[in-house]
């Protein structure tokens, strides 16, 4: 299927108009109830990682989705897991949420690491219309993990009426810490409502989504509900069944360079890139790897892990099958940040503190709750966690990254990585499927988009009331744009999208890009023309430099933005 070139300019000119939102219907034509929506999450993964973006890896449950769906191939996240979860749940900026960094309180309002009051989450913004809401998986907006701590921002007091997952990011997928169900930790070992011949997380959010589905069509069958499922496929460690694993053998033993050629390719004759873009610099030197054993392995699992997260979302694709309520139900897939080229557990000394030095108390009764989300730590059997190259990732006993150069791989065409917001970064698949109220199937939009969004999309298609006030606080307007336009085939109006992390501050209008790599100055890029951010326009063009410069500025101080690093708030 080849898609035409095309450029934002040619699509307005097609339509006739420049932008204009057009008016669509509430909810689906020809269907009297509003949809359920499942907002599905990975966390961790590059652009070209999913088979209906280009990857290798076996997805055929999203692909499927797809297929029958709509991808956005410009749609954006914030670079960085909680600043992500904040956004998408709220509808703001994730300064806005007061999530402007990760979990710590910095003091300023726009860093206090904790969802504050002054904002809703889709959960709760759809209780207006009779939703039901349900959430598996990992939540990350607040700083209060402890167990006899405050809950005001745990997701059964943010809308949210069953959660199966984990309260922090990160964790041991045998093991997870915070792993709790609705207000009350438990463990793989003591929790009576699940338990599996192996404990393996992934399988644990898809397992107790099916089950929540289930019993909402036994329970309330006239309400629509909302699910989130917040995957950790696949960010670090590489942990993964062998079963899944072993499909993988083979696949990557040429290392970093063909694989990447192969996704550019297949990029480029699916539409999702043009076919003059150029290929972003390779990371990695094959040749110079010294554990390629090692290295190939960490792709492996990977890829398994990504495996296991499309077999989880073909039960939750069965099960709404299976109830009959797969045609209007509104399912969103997307990633939290661009490939992770962190380096945990992957130097070689590593071990000189997470084994040799690490006091190891020997086994876990049932009951005693995972105190590690990163080692040293143990196995709930009472080995020490290993990682550097002499350790074969995949197993609960191993914590290990796949690393920069694979994450390279997994942005392919994009610049740079999870952190940064070139395009590496932020960009996004999105995955629309919802066959009684998305016209335009198995197409593909280009027009760009941002978390914000969503929460846009789901009080639209639902026809619920945005609240303006939750428990006695001024909630902030919504900032995004609901996509139902872009489900009918039309384009969205035209809108700047901006972002801070760290540091790096971007902003893009139109086809036009301003981004700056902390502590570095301003890039400019034209994206029509070259979305792998390879030729820099900013001396060429500084009057458009300071348009979009003055723009930004407007923006931070709007939200709050602080000045990277941060002083004390
Ligand atoms: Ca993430």
């Amino acid at each position: 299927m080849q898609q035409p070139h095309w450029t934002r300019r040619d699509l307005l000119k097609a339509l006739g108009l420049g932008a204009v939102a057009l008016s669509v219907p509430a909810r689906a034509a020809g269907t009297s109830k509003r949809p359920n929506i499942i907002l599905i999450m990975s966390d961790d993964m590059g652009f070209s990682d999913l088979g209906c973006y280009g990857g290798e890896i076996h997805t055929p449950s999203l692909d499927g989705l797809a297929a029958s769906g709509l991808r956005f191939t410009q749609f954006y996240n914030t670079a960085r897991c909680c600043p992500t979860r904040a956004s998408l749940m709220t509808g703001l900026y994730p300064h806005q949420a007061g999530v402007g960094h990760m979990m710590e309180d910095r003091g300023f309002p726009a860093y206090r690491g904790d969802l504050n009051g002054n904002c809703v989450t889709i959960a709760e913004a759809l209780r207006s219309v009779g939703y039901r809401a349900y959430m598996t998986g990992k939540w990350h907006v607040t700083r209060y993990t402890d167990k006899d701590g405050p809950k005001h921002n745990w997701p059964l007091q943010r809308g949210f009426e069953r959660f199966y997952g984990t309260i922090t990011g990160a964790g041991n997928f045998y093991d997870p810490a915070t792993l709790c169900r609705d207000n009350t930790y438990v463990t793989p070992a003591n929790d009576p409502e699940y338990k599996p011949a192996t404990y393996y997380y992934t399988d644990a959010i898809s397992d107790n989504a099916c089950r929540y589905i289930r019993e909402h069509h036994a329970q309330s069958p006239e309400k629509p509900f909302f699910l989130y499922m917040a995957f950790t496929a696949a960010h670090w460690p590489m942990h993964a069944l062998e079963k899944d694993i072993a499909k993988y053998k083979g696949k990557y033993d040429q290392g970093y360079d063909p694989c990447r050629a192969e996704r550019f390719e297949r990029l480029k004759k699916l539409g999702l890139i043009r076919e003059d873009w150029e290929l972003s610099p390779q990371a990695g030197d094959w040749g110079n790897v010294e554990h390629k054993e090692w290295e190939v392995r960490c792709m492996e699992v990977y890829a398994a892990m990504i495996d296991a997260m499309d077999q989880g979302i073909g039960r939750v694709v069965a099960e709404l099958k299976k109830q009959g309520t797969l045609d209007n139900t509104l399912i969103f897939f997307l990633q939290d940040n661009g490939g992770c080229a962190e380096g945990m557990g992957r130097a070689a000394n590593v071990n000189a503190k997470w084994v040799d030095e690490f006091a190891n108390p020997g086994p876990m009764g049932p009951d005693d709750l995972q105190p590690k989300s990163s080692p040293p730590m143990r196995t709930r059997d009472g080995r020490p966690v290993r990682g550097g190259p002499t350790t074969m990732p995949g197993p609960a006993d191993t914590y290990i990254a796949y690393g920069r150069n694979w994450a390279n791989v997994s942005n392919t065409p994009f610049r740079e990585y999870k952190h940064w917001v070139h395009e590496g970064g932020i960009s996004t698949p999105l995955i629309c499927h919802w066959p009684a109220g998305i016209k335009s199937r198995g197409t593909l939009c280009h027009d760009p988009g941002h978390l914000i969004d969503i929460m846009a999309t789901c009080v639209d298609v639902s026809g619920a009331d945005y609240p303006t006030e939750r428990q006695g606080q001024k909630v902030q307007p919504m900032e995004g744009m609901s996509l139902a336009a872009a489900f009918q085939g039309a384009s969205p109006r035209e809108r700047p999208i901006f972002w801070e992390h760290e540091g790096n501050r971007a902003i893009r209008q139109g086809e036009w890009k301003l981004v700056s790599k902390h502590p570095g100055g301003w890039e400019l890029y034209d994206l029509d023309a070259d979305r792998t951010e390879m030729h820099d326009l900013a001396s060429k063009n500084s009057d458009k430099v300071q348009e979009l410069k003055t723009l930004w500025e407007g923006w931070a101080e709007r939200c709050g933005v602080q000045p990277w690093p941060l002083k004390k708030g």
